[in-house]
């Protein structure tokens, strides 16, 4: 089989991280494009000189044309500028959707038959006017989010109960914000519910926490937001659709009429494969859940008419 071809439009520190996972995976040559001139033939560079030590044949190239896109089977987006202080929700908004707009347009001439992973925030809008510019196929076109807040979710259930960070499962669902809904009844520890194993005042503790993960990390770092498990997090949908795996992931897809939403783009669980977006889960949701579902979407809702509103105009 030929050579599959990823490529990472912004070259960040989430699109760094992910070319060298991606080239530790050796899932497919890695193209890296960023407007910063230097930056993406700097990473491509610098983590091929490093090949010699994981083992792998992974070729890595930066670009600064879009054109470059061409043939690509994966595009994951990450390019966007940070909210910085003073800036407003409108304000990232216009400059985020700008960005998205010309590097949707690069798709639909360059890569129309890629499966597109969109990351840049604010991310239910982001995903929602990427799918509408490049016009590409609902199920082509996902939002990473509810992999990565399900996985941070784990990683505090499993340091709480002292077991294996990979023995837990956990789903979070609904927009990527404040108001995304942890499930207590759908954690797992190696099978087991975790209602068995652990209360649920301790674990609403844990929830919070994970809807806060993302301002905690930015607390630390205090020059921008985490890259580490966004980035894995992403590799991971890119696996589960290179390797046609039938992963079941939470993420951002385009919901018709499934939990009683329309044409909107929400965190759900799907099934990624070599097809794209496979079949959306609808999962029964408790009479609170799904109230916390629901007022989850309608913040979503809320910036998708931004992008209409935009699209019109
Ligand atoms: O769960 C999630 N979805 C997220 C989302 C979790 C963490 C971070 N999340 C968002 O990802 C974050 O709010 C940002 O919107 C993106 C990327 O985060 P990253 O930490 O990688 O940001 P950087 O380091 O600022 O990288 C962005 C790059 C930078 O190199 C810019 O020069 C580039 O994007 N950029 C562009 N590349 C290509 N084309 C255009 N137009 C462009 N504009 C900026």
């Amino acid at each position: 089989m030929a050579r599959r071809k990823i490529s990472l439009v912004g070259a960040g520190q989430i699109g760094g991280t992910m070319a060298l996972a991606l080239a530790q995976k050796q899932l497919g040559d890695v193209v890296l494009v960023d407007v910063v001139e230097g930056i993406p033939q700097g990473k491509a560079l610098d983590i091929m000189e490093g090949r010699l030590s994981i083992g792998t044949s992974t070729v890595l190239t930066g670009t600064n044309d879009y054109s470059d896109l061409a043939g690509s089977d994966v595009v994951i987006v990450t390019a966007g500028v940070p909210r910085k202080p003073g800036m407003t929700r409108d304000d990232l908004l216009n400059i985020n959707f700008g960005i998205i707009e010309k590097v949707g347009q690069a798709i639909s001439a360059s890569a129309p038959n890629a499966f597109v992973i969109v990351v840049t925030n604010p991310l239910d809008a982001m995903v929602y006017a990427m799918q509408k510019i490049s016009g590409l196929p609902a199920e082509r076109v996902v939002g990473m989010a509810g992999v990565l807040d399900s996985s941070r979710l784990a990683c505090f259930v499993a340091m709480e109960l002292g077991v294996a960070a990979d023995d837990v499962q956990a789903v979070v669902m609904g927009g990527h914000g404040p108001s995304m809904v942890s499930l207590y009844d759908f954690v797992s520890v190696s099978g087991i519910p975790l209602p068995q194993l652990m209360n649920r005042e301790t674990f609403d503790a844990l929830s919070k926490r994970t809807a806060m993960a993302g301002d905690e990390i930015v607390g630390l770092l205090k020059t921008g937001s985490a890259f580490y498990s966004p980035g894995l997090s992403a590799v991971k949908m890119a696996e589960a659709y290179l390797l046609d795996k039938k992963n079941v992931l939470t993420c951002a897809a385009l919901l018709n009429g499934q939990y009683g939403v329309n044409g909107l783009y929400c965190g759900v669980p799907v099934i990624i494969g070599a097809n794209g977006v496979e079949k959306i889960i609808e999962v029964k949701l408790s009479g609170e859940e799904k109230v916390a579902f629901d007022k989850s979407v309608e913040a979503v809702k809320g910036n998708a008419e931004w992008v209409d509103g935009k699209m019109k105009g």
